[in-house]
């Protein structure tokens, strides 16, 4: 008999077909009150989970006893609570390598449109606003050679270092909980505590995950001891920035700009007032959204169930000590 797993986002053919060569596979369409309730029978003889983007806390975990493995096809996993998963020893896997590259060159898609204002003047060409050569009411500011500050030095931070360092000319100042030797040596990048990287940096670019430690990390304070030319970008998760506090800060000018592809509530509300901002370029949320690295991601996600319920974890785990 196989395993029984509930899959809760579409899968490529080919990469179904791998779970189902494995698994007796019961598919819905996201967890919501309702998928949960009409596969209730499915969800209690689960073994195993894979999806992404749906909460996964204690009563759900109540309806799905035989539980061992959680397999998510993303990075973060703060939609997880996982000390629940901890006390009842089930192991979480997620995919922390395949999307590095991706994200990095969307912080960096963030910085340059941002900076050079892409998606307003681009939109100006479209309204045929475009009569005349262009005058600074058009202009951006520089990105090369300016002071980049990375909030959070892990695989995407370094990945942005290199792109920003080797490729921007621009010097790489950090802060993360500890040292980050390949990045001061690869990229000269230097470690400041918070408030240095706040005072310094042109370009703040926050690729932390989301945790109690994390929420609201940069809320009015901190934007206050920001440059007001400074240009603030988020893709690590949205309720790591205060959203108030940073709607505030770019209408009063506290900050000149920012690049966010992540949001406290997502999707954006069409009303938010982030949406109204001219100094705003709002992506929906497409650091890892490429065709190659979604596939890349879906594929990890597949493996590491597989692996989770009928092999030796070796990679890829959040909670590698329910294994023990
Ligand atoms: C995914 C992400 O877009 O991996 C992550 O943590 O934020 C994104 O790459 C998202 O989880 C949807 O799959």
């Amino acid at each position: 008999m196989k395993p029984e797993v509930v899959l809760y986002k579409s899968l490529p053919d080919d990469l179904r077909a791998r779970l189902d060569e494995h698994f007796t596979v019961t598919a819905v369409k996201g967890l919501t009150p309702e998928t949960v309730q009409a596969q209730a029978e499915a969800f209690a003889r689960a073994e195993g989970m894979i999806g992404s983007s749906s909460p996964v806390d204690e009563a759900l975990l109540e309806k799905m006893p035989k539980l061992r493995a959680a397999s998510t096809i993303s990075v973060g996993y703060d939609n997880f609570d996982v000390d629940a998963l901890n006390r009842r020893g089930i192991v979480l896997m997620h995919t922390p390598t395949v999307l590095t590259e991706t994200v990095a060159d969307t912080m960096m898609a963030l910085v340059l449109s941002s900076a050079r204002r892409v998606v307003e003047v681009a939109e100006r060409v479209k309204a045929g606003e475009w009569q005349r050569s262009i005058g600074p009411d058009w202009f951006g500011v520089d990105v090369h050679h300016k002071k980049m500050g990375i909030l959070g030095m892990g695989r995407i931070g370094l990945a942005l270092a290199q792109r920003a360092h080797l490729g921007f000319g621009m010097p790489i100042l950090y802060n993360a909980r500890k040292h980050h030797e390949e990045a001061e040596s690869r990229f000269n990048a230097q470690y400041c505590d918070l408030d240095t990287l706040l005072r310094e940096s042109d370009f703040l670019c926050i690729s932390l995950p989301l945790t109690e430690q994390t929420h609201h990390m940069i809320g009015h304070e901190q934007l206050a001891k920001m440059k007001p030319s400074a240009i603030l970008i988020n893709a690590g998760r949205g309720p790591v920035v205060d959203e108030q506090a940073l709607i505030a800060a770019l209408k009063d000018k506290t900050i000149h700009a920012a690049g966010l592809d992540v949001f406290e509530q997502e999707p954006l509300p069409v009303d938010s007032e982030l949406l109204k901002l001219p100094n705003v370029v709002a992506l929906p949320h497409i650091g890892s959204a490429t065709h190659e690295t979604r596939y890349g991601m879906a594929r990890d996600a597949v493996e590491n169930l597989i692996t989770a319920l009928t092999g030796k974890v070796e990679k890829n785990c959040v909670n590698p000590q329910v294994l023990r």
